[in-house]
C-alpha cells in the first residue's frame, strides 16, 4: 500500500505552527502531518491531512508515522521555550535535543525509505547567543552568525547543539559506515523574537513584546517584565513563516551555511509601550523587571547582522516595526478580540 506523501510539522499546536500550517495550507502544494503532544485545534487540523497526537521523545510513534505516510520535508516546531525550560532544565533538554535528534533519526531513515534527501527546517533561536554585560552587548550591536555563541539558558545551549546536530547530521553521518551520506538536508534560521497577531506566547522570555499588545487590545493593564531600556530584535510571525519557506525552496547549491541569523525591527521595550498607549488610548502600560528574566534577555543582542541570509536567499521582511504594528498586529488582534 503507497504511503501518503506529507510535510511533517512538528509542534503543529504552537505559535508557529499554526502560522505556518496556514501559510502552507495557502500555497496547497503540500498535504501536511501535524504532528503535537496536544490536540490540534479545528483551525489548525481543518488545513491539515493528517493530525496525531504523540511526543517527539516517543520513537515508536514517530515509527508508526513512517509506516503512513512519506515524509518529504520536517518543519521541526517543537521545543519548550527559555522561560519555561529553566523550571524543568532536564526535561528541556530531553524534549529540545533528544527530540530534535529522533526527528533528524526519522529523516535519514526516510531519506533512505523513499531515496530522496529530506529538507529538515529547524528554527534556532537568538538564545543561542550570550553577551557578557550590558556594556558589552550595546557595544555588539548588529551580532553575525560566528560571535558571541555562549548561551546561558538551557534553550539556548539546547538550539545551539542542535544546529551543530544538524550539521553533523547533514554532513558527517556515520562517516566511518560503508552507508553513504544521510539524505538530510538540514536548513535553520536564528530567530529574534517573534510576535504574532493571532496567538498568544508563552514559556519564551522574549514574550513581553506580543504579552503587552495582546493585554491592551483586551483592556488589561500589562506590568513589563523587563526594564524599559530593553532591547532585542523582533520580527513579524509572517516575516518568520515566509522565511522559513523560503529558506525551503531555495537550491542547497545557493547555501554557504547551514544556520542563518534573521531579524526585522529592535525596539526597546519603553518604545514599543509608547506605541501600543498610542494606539490603545489610556491603555495602562507599568515596567516591573524580573531580575532573573531581565537577566536573560540582557544576554541576548540588540540586534543581529543577517547580510548572509540576505545574499544567499534574498531574505527581505516585509513588516518593519510600523507596518508590523499600524497594518499587522493592531487590526487583527482588535478584531481577534471583539468577536469575543
Ligand atoms: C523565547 O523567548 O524563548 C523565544 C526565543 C527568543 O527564541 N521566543
Amino acid at each position: 500500500m503507497a504511503r501518503k506523501p506529507v510535510v511533517l510539522v512538528t509542534g503543529a499546536s504552537g505559535e508557529m505552527g499554526h502560522s505556518l500550517i496556514h501559510h502552507l495550507a495557502e500555497r496547497g502544494t503540500f498535504d501536511v502531518l501535524a504532528f503535537d503532544l496536544r490536540p490540534m485545534d479545528t483551525e489548525v487540523a481543518r488545513r491539515c491531512a493528517a493530525t496525531r497526537v504523540g511526543d517527539v521523545l516517543d520513537r515508536y510513534l514517530l515509527d508508526r508515522l513512517m509506516s503512513e505516510f512519506e515524509i518529504s520535508v520536517v518543519f521541526h516546531l517543537a521545543a519548550l521555550l527559555s522561560t519555561r525550560a529553566e523550571f524543568v532544565p532536564e526535561t528541556a533538554h530531553e524534549v529540545n535535543v533528544q527530540g530534535t535528534l529522533n526527528l533528524l533519526r526519522l529523516a535519514v531513515e526516510e531519506a533512505r525509505s523513499h531515496g530522496r534527501p529530506v529538507k529538515f527546517l529547524f528554527p534556532s533561536s537568538i538564545a543561542v547567543y550570550g553577551l557578557p554585560d550590558l556594556p558589552g552587548k550595546r557595544k555588539a550591536g548588529k551580532v553575525a552568525e560566528p560571535e558571541w555563541t555562549a548561551p546561558v539558558t538551557m534553550y539556548g545551549c539546547n538550539k545551539l547543539y542542535c544546529e551543530h546536530l544538524g550539521r553533523y547530521f547533514a554532513r558527517h553521518y556515520r562517516q566511518l559506515a560503508a552507508q553513504g551520506a544521510s539524505g538530510v538536508d538540514f536548513r535553520a534560521i536564528r530567530f529574534p523574537g517573534l510576535i504574532s497577531a493571532f496567538t498568544v506566547p508563552s514559556g519564551g522570555t522574549s514574550d513581553y513584546a506580543p504579552e503587552m499588545i495582546h493585554a491592551a487590545a483586551q483592556r488589561r493593564p500589562y506590568a513589563c517584565f523587563v526594564r524599559e531600556d530593553t532591547r532585542i530584535p523582533f520580527m513579524a510571525m509572517p516575516d518568520a513563516i515566509e522565511a522559513l519557506l523560503t529558506l525551503m525552496d531555495v537550491r542547497a547549491e545557493s547555501l554557504t551555511t547551514l544556520v542563518y541569523n534573521a531579524g526585522a525591527f529592535n525596539p526597546s521595550a519603553g518604545e514599543l509601550a509608547e506605541m501600543v498607549r498610542a494606539a490603545f488610548p489610556g491603555e495602562r502600560i507599568t515596567f516591573a523587571p524580573d531580575a532573573r528574566r531581565q537577566a536573560i534577555v540582557d544576554s541576548w543582542p540588540e540586534d543581529v547582522d543577517d547580510a548572509r541570509a540576505r545574499r544567499d536567499w534574498g531574505f527581505r521582511p516585509a513588516y518593519d516595526l510600523d507596518r508590523t504594528f499600524n497594518e499587522y498586529l493592531v487590526p487583527n488582534i482588535t478584531r481577534r478580540y471583539a468577536a469575543r
